[in-house]
């Protein structure tokens, strides 16, 4: 299971901050050569782009360029679901490619007070569609066989209709079934890189495949007439939140970026070596990242950037990290430096970071351009964490 991997590995993880070992984080507004960046767009022209660039090729992989043909068929419109108060959709997108075809299956809750296009949450899910609510017209994902509402706890429906957003959710499995032995089943067949040993060192695994994932499901989002394509808020959790902030990173369509106690390679700085670390991630799960970022196992210092570079490639959209007080393994306080140092980018935007250093107390989000909360309780997602989100989305879209 995945606990049984990580409670081995914990034994040897560090949370003590006094035996962080000493690093000097790459600096955000400095090129590789030196120059310093002081204006927007030299961020824009210079910097961001060569960001991008190193993130790309030693951690989390190029996605091939082809373009893949894409079909959309409405499997499901149902005007009476949650109680009347929401429309079901289902559609079930097919891409097809050098005569390979994957289909991935969206199903969306729209709210039906709203007389206008509406704002959506985009959130995969882990376990497939109908574990998200015991609805029983939820067709259930391929490769799952999980009960019906399994994870409803993690996917408020109701508060977020009522809210007046709507919510867009995919299982993660469509794109790269979560496992290293299950490359000819995920889209990466699409580009002829069927196994493991096909892939090149800077080449998109799972991660860059989950990521695309969610830029299609915006391409279908870009077509439906009841939503408001401009203001999709684009959330992940755990590894699905390491995934909401590099499609975030590499697609500038999403509004609003959230990440959910994203972790090692996620929001948390890799330097500091708390709880998961490049190593452990690499061993435990081969798959996510590029073959690249092997190198730096054991040795972050050597990477040529850091996490608070990844969250600043937001800027200057609205980004929200969020981490849990005993999540350990996720490295909250690794998880608030990164984003707190990400505000220097903001900062040229005009607009506000955290602008604080310290921690906060639990349960009290910092909600600026960027947000920051470390709630109370464990690895998960829960209704706290869905208020603020909403919240946030509010402030910046309503
Ligand atoms: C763990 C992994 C974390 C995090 C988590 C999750 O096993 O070590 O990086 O991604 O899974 O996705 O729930």
């Amino acid at each position: 299971s995945l606990l049984a991997g990580h409670a081995q590995e914990a034994d040897e993880a560090n949370y003590d901050e006094s035996k962080i070992p000493p690093y000097t984080l790459p600096a955000l507004l400095k090129t590789s050569d030196g120059r310093e960046i002081t204006t927007v767009q030299q961020w824009e022209q210079i910097r961001r782009p060569e960001l991008l660039s190193v993130f790309t090729e030693q951690v989390y992989g190029k996605m091939p360029a082809d373009k893949v043909d894409v079909s959309y068929k409405k499997l499901d419109d149902n005007h009476s679901a949650v109680n009347g108060s929401a429309t079901r959709k289902q559609i079930e997108i097919t891409f097809s490619h050098n005569g390979i075809e994957r289909k991935a299956l969206l199903l969306m809750y729209l709210p039906n007070h709203v007389k206008t296009k509406v704002p959506v949450f985009l959130h995969f899910n882990f376990q497939g569609n109908q574990t998200v609510s015991s609805d029983p017209d939820i067709i259930p994902s391929q490769y799952s066989d999980r009960p019906r509402g399994n994870q409803a706890s993690r996917w408020p429906v109701e508060k977020i209709i009522d809210a007046g957003y709507g919510l867009a959710t995919v299982h993660y499995f469509d794109f790269f079934p979560d496992s290293k032995d299950r490359y000819a089943e995920s889209i990466l067949a699409l580009f002829g890189h069927p196994s493991e040993g096909d892939i090149p060192a800077d080449g998109g695994q799972a991660i860059a495949a989950w990521a695309w994932g969610y830029s299609r499901v915006m391409d279908y989002l870009e077509t439906d007439w009841q939503v408001d394509a401009s203001t999709i808020i684009l959330m992940g959790h755990s590894r699905l939140g390491k995934t909401s902030l590099w499609a975030g990173a590499t697609d500038p369509r999403f509004a609003i970026v959230i990440s959910n106690e994203s972790g090692c390679g996620g929001a948390a700085l890799s330097r500091r070596q708390v709880g998961e670390t490049v190593n452990r991630i690499n061993h435990a799960f081969p798959h996510w990242f590029c073959k690249n970022f092997r190198r730096y196992n054991k040795k972050e210092g050597e990477l040529p950037i850091d996490q608070h570079e990844l969250l600043a490639l937001i800027a200057p959209r609205p980004l929200y990290v969020a981490s849990a007080e005993e999540d350990r393994w996720s490295d909250p306080k690794g998880e608030f430096l990164s984003t707190a140092y990400a505000g220097e980018v903001y900062k040229l935007y005009g607009m506000k970071g955290l602008e604080t250093t310290t921690m906060p107390t639990v349960n009290m989000p910092i909600m600026n351009r960027v947000a920051y909360h470390n709630r109370t309780g464990v690895h998960d997602v829960t209704d706290f964490d869905w208020e603020n989100y909403i919240k946030f989305a509010d402030k910046w879209l309503k």
